[in-house]
């Protein structure tokens, strides 16, 4: 199992805190109506993009959900371009055409958020089959939902990945909740990962608010699926602790109680206290990283600001490519 040295673990303490700061961000702006769409924080999930994302270079593929602005700044995404682009600004990943669901970005290897549950499974799978037929060293990463696990794209994704030895991961990121419906009203078998077993896929389950722990099982899967053995699947058991949607109601379907408690499993506040109580690391030296990712992420939000919006003339370009 990967031990993690102070400066590693500071790095996913960094990354996970500019998740959260930048999601924080987006929130405050969704609520002064600077974005156009639909805004799905990932506020209480931070560890499971971060710990997957760690080992991860650009030429690795990953494909996301509706809840995709953490997989994007752990894949690489700066800041800016990520805000811009909730702005609907020239200056976003996607060129402000795109907004918090449509977030591409190749040159990281960001291939895409989607507003619709379920196929970044599939995709991920077909990535694993090119990276496989190109005998490429690179994998193809699935973030998904608990709400897509009953989908036809996850028996088809699996079995697929399976059959064929894929270099495929995917994530299961159980936050307990598909918009309202709880898991547990929506299948009868709430173990993922014994559903992955069945397709003959190695398979994990995860705490996924302990980014250690994310971060040591995604290495082990990840290793593995590069060597040329296959697939996995992470069932990753996390919290949101934001509604669905930034403007949704939060009540009646969960209670304060609830919420609470997961606020209190914090995997931010977690790593922290855990490298503090160790003696890794001090007060003073997180306090320079909040400072300097509070830098990073008002510079983000006041560049997206100032950007301008797409020229209405070029309403058309970027639709066909020229390849
Ligand atoms: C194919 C499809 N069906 C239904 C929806 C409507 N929808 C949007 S988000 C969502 C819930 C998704 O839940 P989950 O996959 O658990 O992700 P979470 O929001 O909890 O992160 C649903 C059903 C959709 N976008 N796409
Ligand atoms: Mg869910």
């Amino acid at each position: 199992m990967t031990t993690l040295n102070k400066e590693e673990s500071l790095a996913l303490w960094r990354k996970m805190l500019l998740i959260r700061r930048s999601e924080e961000q987006l929130a405050k702006s969704y609520a002064a109506g600077m974005i156009p769409g639909a805004c799905h924080t990932y506020i209480g999930e931070e560890a499971v993009a971060t710990g997957v994302c760690a080992h991860l270079t650009f030429e690795d593929a990953v494909f996301s959900t509706h809840r995709g602005h953490g997989h994007a700044l752990a894949k690489g995404v700066p800041p800016r371009e990520l805000i811009a682009e909730l702005f609907g600004r020239v200056t976003g990943c996607s060129r402000g055409r795109g907004g918090s669901m449509h977030l591409f970005s190749p040159e990281v290897g960001m291939m895409g958020t989607s507003g619709i549950v379920g196929p970044c499974i599939l995709q991920a799978t077909g990535a694993g089959y090119s990276f496989k037929l190109q005998s490429m060293d690179r994998v193809g990463v699935a973030f998904f939902g608990d709400g897509a696990v009953s989908n036809g794209a996850f028996h088809e994704g699996l079995n697929m990945a399976a059959i064929w030895d894929l270099p495929t991961i995917f994530v299961c990121e159980d936050n307990m909740y598909a918009t309202e419906v709880p898991f547990t009203d929506a299948t009868r078998n709430q173990d993922v990962a014994a559903r992955a077993a069945t397709y003959g896929m190695n398979a994990l389950t995860v705490d996924g608010n302990d980014v250690v722990a994310v971060y040591q099982a995604a290495g082990e899967v990840i290793q593995r699926a590069r060597a040329g053995n296959g697939p996995s699947l992470l069932h990753c058991k996390t919290y949101r602790t934001r509604p669905h949607s930034e403007g949704m109601r939060d009540g009646g379907y969960r209670t304060v109680e609830e919420v609470e408690y997961w606020k209190g499993r914090d995997p931010i506040t977690t790593l922290k206290a855990n490298m503090i109580a160790a003696g890794q690391a001090s007060e003073a030296e997180f306090e320079a990283i909040e400072a300097e990712i509070k830098a990073v992420v008002e510079d983000a939000a006041e560049f997206a600001k100032n950007s301008p919006y797409p020229d209405p003339d070029t309403a058309t370009n970027y639709i066909y490519s020229a390849q």
